[in-house]
């Protein structure tokens, strides 16, 4: 009754902002990532017949509190779904993702105890059924559960269950490569799911952000089948700033950007207009991630390197789906 999984953490290009249902977890829209090597997070889950409860251990520190809390309910669904509500488990998680690099370390963790935790249970899953569970700890958790071009499609129902990422190229489909930059600027104050929901409720410009996915997702999903990396990157860095404005509208009005993230986004630009394509993306925090193909690499980490704030650059590939060890 045990077993240990392995996921990598994904950047979304076209992303996932606002839930139809929060306790299921269903997205307003569709979104798509790139599951990147770099970043990854290790699970062991050892189910013991002598517990009473789980216990949860980050980087070899047991956790307690929230962090617990959210860990034990996930495993409580995941136990519902294998008929076995009373058997607890003692979970090692090792996060190789810097959470200074500006990435949510509950894609690959949630990715990976849900991995970690069925196949313990035996539950010999397909991958959409592991991804339908893993997104109910972490929305975008259900994309780390796949490589390379990710979409995450949303389904219509109810009970969430077309709900769950489907490939869209595998890694070795492309070697596009992702920069995360790190600035030196301190922890977001609105956590991603409280930003989301503010601003699904309250912000004007939230409908026209969802209306505008289908046309992004199509062209996107075009472009990356014939390997164009400015169409790529352009509707990519559009829709970033586009679920960025949402948050403009909301009530109250939020940014997640700082003046050094708005320095990354116009080296970038100045980048492009040199001749490197490069493009940015931000997540629901200050910094930046970049997107460029390897013959510019050494160019794009060096010039990211000069900005004023910027205290570290992290380079990574597409990566592999969970994997079992
Ligand atoms: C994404 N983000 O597509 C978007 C872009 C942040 C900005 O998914 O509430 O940690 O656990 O479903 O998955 C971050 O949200 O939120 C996120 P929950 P999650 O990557």
């Amino acid at each position: 009754m045990k077993a240990t999984a392995k996921a990598h953490t994904n950047i979304a290009l076209i992303k996932y902002w606002g839930k139809r249902d929060e306790s299921l977890i269903l997205p307003m829209n569709n979104s798509l990532s790139l599951t990147l090597d770099g970043f990854y997070t290790t699970t062991t889950v050892e189910f013991r017949d002598n517990l009473k409860a789980d216990q949860f251990y980050l980087n070899d520190k047991p956790i307690t509190g929230p962090e617990y809390t959210r860990v034990t309910k996930f495993m409580d669904l995941i136990r519902g779904y294998a008929e076995k509500p009373s058997i607890y488990a003692v979970i090692q998680s090792i996060n190789h993702v810097p959470t200074a690099a500006g990435f949510a370390s509950s894609a690959s963790g949630f990715a990976a105890l849900a991995a970690a935790a069925t196949r313990a249970l035996e539950m010999d899953l397909s991958n959409q059924a592991l991804s339908r569970i893993t997104r109910q700890g972490s929305g975008s958790a259900c994309r780390s559960i796949l490589g390379g071009f990710v979409e995450w499609e949303q389904g219509e129902k109810e009970d969430g269950s077309d709900s769950y990422a489907v490939q869209v190229a595998p890694p070795d489909h492309w070697d596009i490569r992702v920069a995360a930059v790190v600035l030196s600027s301190k922890m977001k104050k609105v956590s991603s799911r409280k930003g989301m929901k503010r601003t699904v409720e309250t912000s004007p410009f939230y409908s026209s952000w969802v209306d505008s996915i289908p046309h992004d997702l199509k062209q996107i999903k075009e472009a990356i089948h014939v390997r164009d990396f400015e169409t790529v990157g352009r509707i990519a860095e559009a829709n970033c700033l586009r679920m960025h404005a949402t948050t403009l509208g909301a009530n109250p009005p939020f940014t997640y950007w700082h003046d050094t993230t708005m320095a990354v986004m116009q080296t970038v630009k100045d980048m492009r207009d040199k001749g490197i394509p490069a493009y940015f993306t931000i997540d629901a925090g200050p910094n930046v991630k970049v997107i460029y193909l390897p013959e510019n690499e050494a160019e794009v980490e060096k010039t990211l390197r000069t900005i004023p704030g910027v205290t570290d650059v992290r380079l990574s590939r597409s990566g592999q789906g969970v994997t079992y060890l």
